[in-house]
């Protein structure tokens, strides 16, 4: 079984719409295990670091003041081949060229208001974990992982 990690994380208007519980429950029910979960006011530095590759495109203000326009849920799933397929879940960026059955092409139109962020290579999840769950995540067996796993 792959120890693989992602950054999950429910933007503020997916929080504000009440679909925390939607997001969760579609990654719990493929089969990914929940490793950590918080729910945060991020500020401007913490939003900067982790969208520091996205500092100099013209929507970054808008996109801070997006991100910090109220609490967001974190999380880090674990699974084999997690950071590919919950980017996958999630669907393309722009809500719009997302398929139907993803999470964006479900439940939003427009790419400013795009209600979840997943990690989009092991390389930054890593990052993104260790920004947002400083203290660490804890490790936990899960017995149900013979059912899911061959
Ligand atoms: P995310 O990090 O949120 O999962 O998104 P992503 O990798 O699919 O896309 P990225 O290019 O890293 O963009 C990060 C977030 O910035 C907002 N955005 N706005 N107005 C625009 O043209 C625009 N482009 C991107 C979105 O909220 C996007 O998810």
């Amino acid at each position: 079984m792959s120890a693989e990690r992602t950054y999950i994380m429910v933007k503020p208007d997916g929080v504000e719409r009440g679909l925390v519980g939607e997001i969760i429950k579609r990654f719990e029910s493929r089969g990914f295990k929940l490793a950590a979960l918080k729910f945060v006011q991020a500020d401007k530095e913490l939003l900067s670091k982790h969208y520091a590759d996205l500092a100099t495109k013209p929507f970054f203000p808008g996109l801070l003041d997006y991100m910090t326009s109220g609490p967001v849920v974190g999380m880090v799933w674990e699974g084999k081949e997690v950071v590919k397929t919950g980017r996958k879940m999630l669907g393309a960026t722009n809500p719009l060229d997302s398929a139907p059955g993803t999470i964006r092409g479900d439940y939003c139109i427009d790419v400013g208001k795009n209600l979840c962020h997943g990690s989009d290579s092991v390389e930054s999840a890593d990052k993104e974990i260790s920004l947002w769950f400083p203290e660490g995540v804890v490790g936990w067996e899960r017995k149900l992982d013979a059912q899911i796993y061959e």
